[in-house]
């Protein structure tokens, strides 16, 4: 190969104070692995020899320890979009250590293409093969590989021989053109192929190699619980009912499914409905369980952004590469995730709630409206276009000293606007149809705990009912104010 080949350390030294750097991957799937942590001892060392070292991160969503990770604990990070799950970063953006943006996934590429988020100097891009005249051929992941590409000055490929070339064939990359070029994009099915093998590159920009056998740091599943299990139980059988009732058609729609235990557990159950038919993913990421559908013929195509796998799953998927080539497609965030195609393929989309409002209104990112859990990620780009969007969630969390439903949410996700179905392990709401003032009803009736019902009654009866959407200002907040006082949701009255 044409080629230099470089230590990660070499690598790192490419990048300078203040540069931004754009990663390839989207969940720890597909990200690069060695040149992070390098640049995370040069940053150390700088600022050990008291000059300043920190860069602007951009990833398609969150990444593994090996990015956010050890570039957070190195004080590295000036600025960061747009999703993330590790514990060290969370814990600096919560003390307003780090600039933070959280949007929505679909729009990460085209955000940097306007031109809103600064220059990106710098692209560092997992493969698993390379050639000369600049096809690079990714791993796990579509993220924003080629938009980061080709809008940055140098690009630095890790070559992961983990992965063989396994994943090749599976991939369809494809960027958008902007306003006012834009087109329509041609995914009128979940399998549909509109883009490339391969992100071409310009081969002169890329300013060297670094060669890697490195296993993507996925997250392991705990086993689904009774509460999973009935969350689980609940959606499938509300989808089973709607295709009897004629709402959803015969031949089932696409389904979009988020991260996490919940939406693991969940899949599981809708794949052993035998009252489902056997259904195809239009999402962003795929998790284990679909794996074993695959193989069942109850999943039958998945279109995602990554393949967001238990490495176990990941090695046992390569065994049987073959059977799985022509069943998936890998792309772009901007595709996977795409409001206009999620619309027109008419998505199911199931995702997961920190706490919703007694009308619907959803937070998926901030706990008490203040300390980042996550981000939007992608939850956005479905919930506002889905043909139903379900939002799930235990009805208690910490033990139950904490309510997930809520007389108000205090940060706003996802509008009753959009929230068509509220699930929690005591049932389901469905809100389509219903004005506020039955949504309060079957949300408090059918998915409120049940040492929290009678709670949320008497915040309906102190609210003023002479209106379209009744609250009572004063005391909106005052379970979450109960909570910060005493560590307990459970207040005896709304005039305490
Ligand atoms: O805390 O970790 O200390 O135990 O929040 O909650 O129930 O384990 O659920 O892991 O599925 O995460 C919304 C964060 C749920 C996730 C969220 C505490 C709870 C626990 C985690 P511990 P669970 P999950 C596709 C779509 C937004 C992005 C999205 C998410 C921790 O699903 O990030 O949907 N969603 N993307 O105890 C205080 C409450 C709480 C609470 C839960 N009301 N108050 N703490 N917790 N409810 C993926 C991508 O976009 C890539």
């Amino acid at each position: 190969m044409k080629y230099k080949y470089l230590s990660a350390v070499e690598a790192a030294s490419y990048i300078e104070n203040d540069m931004n750097v754009g990663f390839s991957g989207f969940t720890p799937a597909g990200c690069p692995k060695a040149i992070a942590p390098e640049l995370a001892k040069m940053a150390i060392e700088e600022h050990k020899a008291g000059r300043p070292f920190k860069i602007g991160v951009f990833t398609g969503a969150s990444t593994g320890d090996s990015i956010d990770g050890v570039l957070t604990r190195a004080d590295a990070i000036k600025f960061r979009a747009p999703y993330i799950t590790n514990n060290d970063f969370r814990k600096a953006v919560n003390e307003g250590k780090i600039a933070y943006e959280d949007i929505h996934l679909s729009e990460m590429a085209q955000e940097i293409r306007y031109g809103v988020m600064g220059n990106i100097d710098v692209a560092i891009v997992e493969a698993c093969r390379v050639t000369d005249d600049g096809k690079i051929y990714l791993t796990a992941a579509g993220g924003i590989v080629p938009t980061i590409c080709r809008l940055s000055k140098m690009i630095i490929i890790e070559l992961n021989a983990y992965h063989g070339e396994n994943l090749i064939g599976m991939h369809d990359n494809y960027e958008l053109l902007d306003p006012p070029h834009r087109r329509e994009i041609p995914v009128y099915a979940p399998s549909d192929r509109i883009g490339e093998l391969f992100v071409t590159v310009d081969p002169k920009k890329i300013v060297g190699i670094v060669e890697t056998n490195l296993p993507d740091e996925a997250r392991v599943f705990t086993q689904p619980d009774p509460v999973t299990d009935r969350i689980g139980q609940y959606v499938s059988d509300f989808l089973a009912d709607e295709l009897k009732k004629g709402t959803v058609p015969s031949s089932f729609l696409p389904i979009q499914s988020g991260v996490g235990n919940i939406a693991n557990a969940l899949l599981g159950a809708l794949g052993r409905n035998p009252n489902i038919p056997p259904f195809r993913m239009y999402t962003e990421v795929l998790q284990d369980t679909v794996m074993n559908l695959m193989r069942e013929g109850r999943i039958i195509f998945g279109s995602t952004c990554s393949l967001t796998l238990t490495n176990n799953c990941l090695q046992e998927m390569y065994k049987d590469i073959d059977f799985f080539r022509d069943k998936i497609i890998i792309r772009q965030s901007e595709i996977s995730n795409n409001p206009g195609i999620v619309r027109r393929l008419g998505v199911i989309t199931i995702n997961t709630a920190i706490e919703v409002d007694i009308y619907g209104n959803v937070n998926s990112t901030h706990i008490s409206g203040t300390k980042m859990m996550n981000g939007i990620g992608g939850s956005g780009d479905f919930t506002r276009n889905a043909y139903i969007s379900i939002f799930t969630c235990p009805s208690v969390a910490k033990d139950g000293k904490i309510s997930s439903i809520v007389p108000m949410v205090t940060h706003h996700d996802h509008s009753e606007h959009s929230v068509d179905i509220v699930v929690t392990e005591q049932g389901v709401a469905d809100l389509r149809g219903k004005s506020p003032k039955q949504r309060a009803e079957l949300i408090i009736n059918n998915c409120a705990h049940p040492s929290y019902k009678e709670l949320l009654r008497d915040y309906q009866k102190i609210s003023n009912q002479q209106c379209h959407i009744p609250h009572c200002l004063e005391k909106t907040f005052a379970m979450h104010t109960a909570f910060a006082r005493q560590g307990d949701m459970h207040l005896t009255d709304f005039s305490l």
